[in-house]
């Protein structure tokens, strides 16, 4: 009975606070994942569970590529970690080389850290600096979008704009919020919506109030994730960076579950057709058997930060992780970017998001939905709440599905999808027929 449990006593699971978690619940009921082999992991109770969110939208090339685990265990035995600040090892060099092949042309400056928090704070740091660097050190405020999901640093939940990671808080840093893109006459719409590039606009008048010459930076996820996969309107992220170059505004990209696949393609800044002046990285980059996230700036605001410094022993920005550049995150990104290349996945996962939009539709009208979203090879539901509980009927359903042998996302009003980009046309099927089930057992209060 208590092989759920994988032998953890009540004590070593009371003493690890686990992140994003309702701890009580789970340490009555413990879901324990023990391994894990391309698109399914196995539970402490030696069930196959299917990774309908590829990790935490992480694994796209599938769980335990051999190629990677040796790249970093070989990695480690000849060098387990080097200093990066004033000292350098090669596989660093040879990554961020790499990783301009992926980005949009001129964003061929990387700066490494270790994970989409510290990607978003090294991004809103390098744009207040770079105007400061210009003379033009008044441009410091942030901007970012409701809903935004920007990590859990406190840069990061003062441009994001989810209430509940900022509530408990207190004062944040000074930023104002665009509105979000989630209109209900774009309900159940398939990939991008139609309506709303007006939206953008908005940023007008926050530059009427705060004026262009207050403001550094805009910063969105183009698609965003966390709070319920919200591909954006036709126009909008064109609208935007047409004002962000009328103003002398810079735009960043939050690629954090974006990047690297998820839309079918390297970025979504080459999906959606539009090229920010900073692109923010982690997750897939490693293929998540390493922490590491990776920022690619402009060059021409590298450029300035170069030209704008004193005698060249002096540092250019003083920013930078103890873990910055790991030899070990920097072997696994390497070899996670040989694998999405050599076998194609994005162009895989742009096929097999049509298949996941054709599925995921046909749960329209189950009792319980509210919409549906999709765009790339993820997906979204936003479910009806129940009386005065609005996050119980996610978190119902997600556990239907575990019961099932599906890991799926929950959290605020929604469900969300993003199965590995190596899954198959009937898994995508069984997952999007289990969530049917899933659904309807919670509407009928079973
Ligand atoms: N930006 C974006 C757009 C993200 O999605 C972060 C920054 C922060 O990254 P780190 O590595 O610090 O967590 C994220 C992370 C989910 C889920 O289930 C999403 C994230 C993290 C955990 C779970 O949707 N996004
Ligand atoms: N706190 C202390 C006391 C430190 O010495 C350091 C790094 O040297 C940090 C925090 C930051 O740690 P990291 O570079 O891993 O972000």
């Amino acid at each position: 009975m208590n092989d759920k449990l994988a032998g953890l006593t009540q004590a070593q699971l009371d003493a690890h606070w686990m992140p994003y978690t309702g701890n009580r619940q789970f340490k009555r009921d413990p879901r324990i994942i023990t391994a894990a082999e391309g698109c399914y992991y196995t539970s402490a109770d030696g069930r196959p569970i299917f990774d309908g969110l590829s990790g935490l939208w992480t694994c796209g090339a599938g769980h335990n590529r051999k190629e990677i685990t040796k790249a970093i265990s070989q990695q480690l035995e000849t060098l387990d970690f080097a200093p990066s600040f004033q000292f350098g090892h090669p596989t660093s060099f040879e990554l961020a080389e790499r990783i301009t092949q992926f980005m949009p042309a001129h964003l061929n400056r990387i700066f490494f850290t270790n994970s989409g928090s510290e990607a978003t704070e090294t991004s809103l740091k390098i744009a207040r600096a770079y105007w400061r660097k210009r003379g033009l050190s008044a441009k410091t405020k942030l901007i970012g979008r409701i809903k935004g999901y920007h990590g859990v640093n406190f840069g990061g939940v003062s441009v994001g704009g989810i209430g509940a990671n900022r509530a408990m808080f207190g004062p944040v840093l000074d930023t104002v919020h665009l509105s979000h893109t989630l209109l209900p006459e774009n309900r159940f719409c398939h990939g991008q919506p139609q309506q709303g590039a007006y939206l953008a606009d908005e940023l007008l008048e926050l530059i009427t109030l705060h004026d262009a010459s207050n403001i550094a930076a805009v910063i969105i996820e183009p698609m965003a994730g966390s709070a319920g996969v919200l591909p954006p309107p036709e126009g909008y992220l064109q609208r935007l960076r047409e004002i962000c170059n009328e103003h002398q505004i810079l735009l960043i990209f939050d690629e954090v579950i974006t990047a690297f696949g998820r839309m079918g393609t390297a970025t979504a800044a080459e999906f959606f057709g539009v090229v920010p002046d900073i692109l923010n990285t982690a997750k897939q980059l490693t293929n998540g058997a390493f922490p590491m996230g990776a920022v690619a700036v402009h060059q021409n605001i590298y450029d300035i930060f170069m030209e704008q410094a004193g005698p060249d022993y002096q540092l250019e920005l003083a920013h930078g992780y103890t873990y910055s550049a790991h030899p070990g995150a920097c072997a696994a990104a390497l070899a996670t970017l040989k694998i999405l290349e050599r076998e194609s996945l994005f162009k895989r996962a742009a096929e097999l998001a049509y298949v996941l939009e054709e599925y995921i539709h046909q749960l329209k009208n189950l009792p319980l939905i509210n919409d549906i979203r999709n765009c790339g090879l993820a997906a979204g539901l936003t479910i009806e709440s129940a009386p005065g509980e609005p996050l119980q009927h996610p978190f119902r359903i997600a556990m239907k599905m575990w019961n099932k042998g599906f890991y799926i996302r929950y959290g605020g009003d929604t469900v969300q999808l993003g199965m590995p980009f190596i899954t198959s046309s009937e898994e995508i099927d069984g997952l999007v027929n289990a969530l049917a089930e899933s659904i309807l057992e919670v509407a009928n209060g079973k």
